[in-house]
């Protein structure tokens, strides 16, 4: 299928965004529903075509609209990226009769995201995902199985060692020459009538192509212009074998649907939905970084109240965070990472925390920082308490790098500061130990996130908690966001929108004055409640206004010599979310996201999703300059879907945030929302490119290789590189290279993970290049998978033993019940977990004495629920299923052996539905 923008393709194409889209959508309406049904909730269809804000509502998670479409945006492109970086690699897209090596692609990846999955590296499972469905919805628009007169999938694509079909031999013929411009008959007779699988050959050299086999067809494809001529694609309606393309797509659509539904029965529900970026409570993570070193003896006390505080007030609310995480660092110690759901689980280690150690006054802060940032998902808020100044402060590049990719905002919460010292000077004689130039590093940091600074005295440490509470807020959206460094006199204008609520105004900085003007015209200097600002809170460096909500141009003139941020928040279902594009140069065309910082000084690109609502759009997308006034102004194209492609002539040449401005006429409002929300993260170009390879799983114990390249428009010289990883694997890699301008350079980094790495484990390598004396970085940041060679392919399964029904006609005052025996055969990696996919009985489950791979299952239901179906999964995921039933008006006592005709014992594995008659048995 394309990966081209859907209004590039003729009507009623569909390309691989939108099957990817519409089999996520359809297999998540899915699941929520079975969790409604098992809840005993309600649960309403979203009206067709389901939308990510639809499925959210139904999935009564309307809070978690924002990051469930970032979730699909990601498994998108990740998807599309697969023909930007392998558009020849014939494996990657079902060409050539490449079915084998296409499927093992396939097979390893979902044993990837599984793996992910159990370890809660969601990130990295979208990122398996979305590389994996691309060969898979490939198949049915570049193989013949449409052709064949196949209706349902090839479920055997999603299975290792089955028999995907009765592929042809090598020298075997498969097409003859199209007819003109008529390619409906160009398969062979025989190809068909024999059921012999095959598909297209493709490329720009002619010689590829062996005798007598189809090709893929189309301008590209040089083979086709040899005999036998023509294709076979049906990537869309105008291709080939276009008259196929909606059959071919739809296909592809329940067979996408078909592995999610693989994932799924491993993962669970639940965790299936935290894939989709879905939960129950805020969509938020809640995300600390906690100095333990001897020094925060006294603070940690306050941290632990602070923290425990804030769990409390949230557990079972809609702020509830989707995860809590936490860092710990000390000296020379850090780490590891701590990820949980459980608020009691987060609250008893946050509780045990105990301060001690860290030698000196410096402590490794920036490595801590480092393992949240990419622990925690992309658009976090962390909280980082500390005392003192970092050691690592090497890192700093890297962390910046790791903001700007995960968009993430970082906040450092000081104690024992000079600023706080001259407010409390007694207080802190003997405690402080953070210079203002030490704290300079944290406001570069939390500056390049869009976060805060905060220094308060331990005393003031409870006043945080607001601040907390509110950022990491659901619905939590930013509106206005600027720094002036070294401060000046200026004026910032934002708008607060009807779905605005809270709107609220932080100030940090020292020796400032205010005035905050609302639409009506009135002013207010002050921070007492009056008619503009409704209530305040200060502390060490910051203020808080909350405003009273007015709809319109707000104005906010700040007066310091001193540096200060403005940041105006508040909360709205109305947000947006954005990834820098560029165009493939490829043969496919195409957007691909950036794992870099744009290019500097040439036209850019940024695709951007409003989410929300599935009625607002976006109307200005402008690059501000953070520390000044430039504005870039860009020209925003619609791409249907909510998506957005906003292009400007010239990437800015300071660092900027994006600030996008939108209208939403909704029918239930008579006058149209005109909204402004802005990023939180700044970002930088570069004149140095860095791209690098990022495929491939990391075997525990076997070295990893990522070849990269730097090219560099500016001026050239030796260029610094550093490669780092979050998990200290052995790492080697070039410390420099030579550049001269307008040429590229290459290395390569190895890396190898220790042979105890559990599978499912994520690497983030971060590679940064730095031009002579530091004028330009750019850098790389690549997520892998460790995983182990997996060896076990099979499913569980179950046999009954033993069947009893008292079922009469009123089955409401009877009852069945059943005993199974389940394993994972001799050769199996053994039984993980079993659930109930259907049947509201009670299901128990004990291992056989003396043997503990035998699982014993019993279950008893009432006779009004006379199915059950059972899910098995083993401990690498793969699923068995096995379903039972009483069968309908069976009214029979059954007993021992003596088994109902009506009964049967199915075993349906990865959509292979195998049913075997027990009445023999
Ligand atoms: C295509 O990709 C597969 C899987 O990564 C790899 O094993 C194979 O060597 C590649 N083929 C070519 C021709 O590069
Ligand atoms: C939607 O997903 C379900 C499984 O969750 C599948 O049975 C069904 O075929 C899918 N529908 C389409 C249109 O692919
Ligand atoms: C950017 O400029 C290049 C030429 O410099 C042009 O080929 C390309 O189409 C432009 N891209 C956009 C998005 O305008
Ligand atoms: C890129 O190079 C141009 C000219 O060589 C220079 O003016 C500009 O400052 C550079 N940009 C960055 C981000 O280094
Ligand atoms: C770059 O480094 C190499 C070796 O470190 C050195 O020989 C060379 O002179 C350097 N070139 C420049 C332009 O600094
Ligand atoms: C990498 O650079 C070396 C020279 O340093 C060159 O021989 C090699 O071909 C380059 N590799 C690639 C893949 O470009
Ligand atoms: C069926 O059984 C239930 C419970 O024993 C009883 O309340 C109900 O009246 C019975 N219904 C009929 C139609 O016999
Ligand atoms: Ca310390
Ligand atoms: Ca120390
Ligand atoms: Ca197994």
């Amino acid at each position: 299928f394309e990966i081209k923008p859907s209004q590039l393709l003729p009507p009623q194409s569909l390309n691989h965004w939108g099957i990817t889209e519409s089999a996520l959508l359809n297999v998540t309406v899915q699941v929520c529903r079975a969790l409604a049904k098992a809840e005993g909730t309600d649960f309403t269809f979203p009206t067709q075509p389901f939308t990510a804000e639809g499925v959210a509502v139904a999935c009564r998670a309307p809070q978690s609209s924002k990051t469930f479409s970032q979730a699909i945006q990601n498994i998108k492109f990740r998807n599309a990226r697969v023909d930007i970086r392998y558009p020849f690699n014939a494996s990657f897209h079902f060409d050539e009769e490449k079915f084998v090596q296409g499927r093992k692609i396939i097979t390893e990846g979902i044993m990837a995201v599984k793996a992910s999955n159990k370890q809660e590296n969601y990130e990295l499972a979208r990122q398996e995902l979305g590389e994996i469905l691309h060969p898979l919805q490939d198949f049915y628009s570049h193989s013949n199985w449409v052709e064949l007169g196949n209706t349902l999938p090839n479920s055997n694509l999603i299975r290792p060692f089955s028999s995907i079909g009765n592929i042809a031999d090598k020298s075997r013929a498969t097409c003859r020459s199209c007819d003109g411009n008529d390619c409906s008959n160009n398969i062979l007779e025989d190809i068909i009538s024999e059921q012999i699988l095959t598909s297209g050959y493709f490329g720009v050299l002619t010689s590829t192509k062996p005798k007598g086999k189809c090709s893929h067809g189309e301008w590209f494809d040089r083979t086709s212009k040899i005999s036998p001529t023509g294709g076979i694609n049906k990537d869309s309606p105008s291709s080939s074998h276009g008259h196929l393309h909606t059959q071919a797509a739809n296909l592809a659509i329940a067979a996408t649907s078909q592995l999610l539904e693989d994932i799924r029965g491993a993962a669970g529900d639940r965790p299936f939905l935290q894939m989709m970026g879905i939960s129950r409570g805020s969509s938020k993570a809640l995300c600390f970084v906690i100095d333990t070193t001897k020094s925060m003896s006294d603070e940690l006390d306050a941290v632990k109240t602070l923290t425990s505080t804030i769990i409390d007030t949230n557990v079972g609310t809609k702020n509830e965070p989707s995860v809590y995480i936490l860092v710990t660092f000390n000296d020379p110690a850090f780490g590891p990472l701590i990820r949980t759901t459980d608020a009691a689980v987060f609250k008893n280690v946050i509780t045990s925390l105990t301060a001690s150690g860290g030698g000196d006054n410096e402590e490794m802060i920036l490595s801590g920082l480092q393992l949240a940032l990419t622990g925690a998902p992309f658009n976090s808020e962390i909280f980082l308490f500390t005392d003192s100044p970092a050691k690592d402060t090497q890192l700093k590049s890297t962390i910046i790098a790791l903001i700007e990719r995960t968009q993430t905002v970082v906040n450092f919460l000081i104690t024992g500061s000079t600023v706080t010292k001259s407010w409390r000077r007694s207080e802190l004689q003997q405690s402080s130990r953070i210079t203002a130039a030490e704290v300079q590093l944290y406001r570069d940091l939390a500056q390049a996130s869009g976060g805060q600074v905060i220094e308060v005295t331990q005393g003031e440490l409870p006043t945080a908690r607001g601040i907390i509470t509110k950022l990491a807020s659901s619905y939590m959206v930013t509106i206005l966001q600027a720094v002036r460094s070294p401060g000046k006199a200026d004026s910032f204008s934002f708008i607060i929108d009807q779905t605005v609520t809270n709107p609220t105004i932080y100030i940090t900085g020292s020796s400032f004055t205010f005035t905050v003007i609302r639409p009506t015209g009135e002013s207010q200097s002050t921070e007492a409640a009056g008619s503009v600002i409704k209530g305040s809170v200060s502390a060490g460096n910051f203020k808080i206004l909350q405003l009273n909500k007015q709809v319109g141009l707000w104005e906010i003139k700040m007066v310091s010599t001193n540096p200060y941020t403005v940041k105006v928040i508040g909360q709205s279902a109305i947000d947006f979310l954005f990834d820098f594009v560029e165009m493939s140069q490829g043969p496919f065309g195409g957007f691909y996201s950036l794992e870099t910082r744009p290019r500097a000084g040439t036209n850019g690109s940024l695709l951007i999703s409003v989410t929300g609502s599935d009625s607002a759009t976006v109307t200005d997308v402008t690059l501000v300059e953070s520390l000044g006034s430039e504005e870039i102004k860009s020209v925003v194209v619609p791409q249907g879907n909510g998506n957005f492609l906003a292009q400007v002539n010239r990437m800015p040449s300071a660092e900027f945030v994006v600030r996008v401005m939108g209208r939403d006429d909704t029918a239930a409002s008579s006058t149209s929302i005109i909204f402004q929300r802005q990023s939180s993260t700044n970002f930088r170009a570069s004149n140095l490119t860095i791209t690098a390879d990022s495929d491939g799983l990391l075997v525990p114990g076997e070295p990893f290789s990522v070849p990269f390249f730097v090219m560099t428009n500016g001026r050239g010289g030796n260029f610094t590189i550093r490669a780092t990883n979050d998990r200290q694997f052995d790492s080697a890699s070039p410390t420099s290279l030579f550049l001269e301008s307008g040429s590229i350079a290459n290395g390569t980094v190895t890396l190898s993970a220790p042979l105890n790495t559990p599978s499912g484990t994520d690497l983030t390598l971060t590679i940064e290049a730095e031009a002579p004396e530091g004028a330009d970085t750019n850098y790389v940041v690549l997520y892998f998978s460790v995983l182990k060679m997996v060896t076990d392919f099979v499913h569980p399964v179950c046999e009954a033993l033993h069947v009893q029904s008292t079922c009469s006609k009123n089955c409401s005052s009877s009852s069945w019940d059943l005993s199974a025996r389940v394993t994972d055969g001799a050769d199996g990696v053994g039984v993980e977990h079993l659930s109930l996919r259907q049947g509201n009985g009670t299901l128990n489950t004990s291992l056989e004495a003396g043997n503990e791979n035998i699982t014993l299952v019993s279950y008893t239901a009432s006779c009004c629920s006379p199915d059950m179906e059972l899910l098995v999964v083993d401990r690498v995921g793969n699923v068995g299923s096995c379903s039972f039933s009483t069968g309908k008006g069976s009214s029979a006592a059954l007993s021992g052996s003596t088994l109902s005709p009506f009964l049967y014992l199915s075993i349906v594995a990865l959509g292979l539905y195998l049913q075997t008659e027990l009445g023999d048995e």
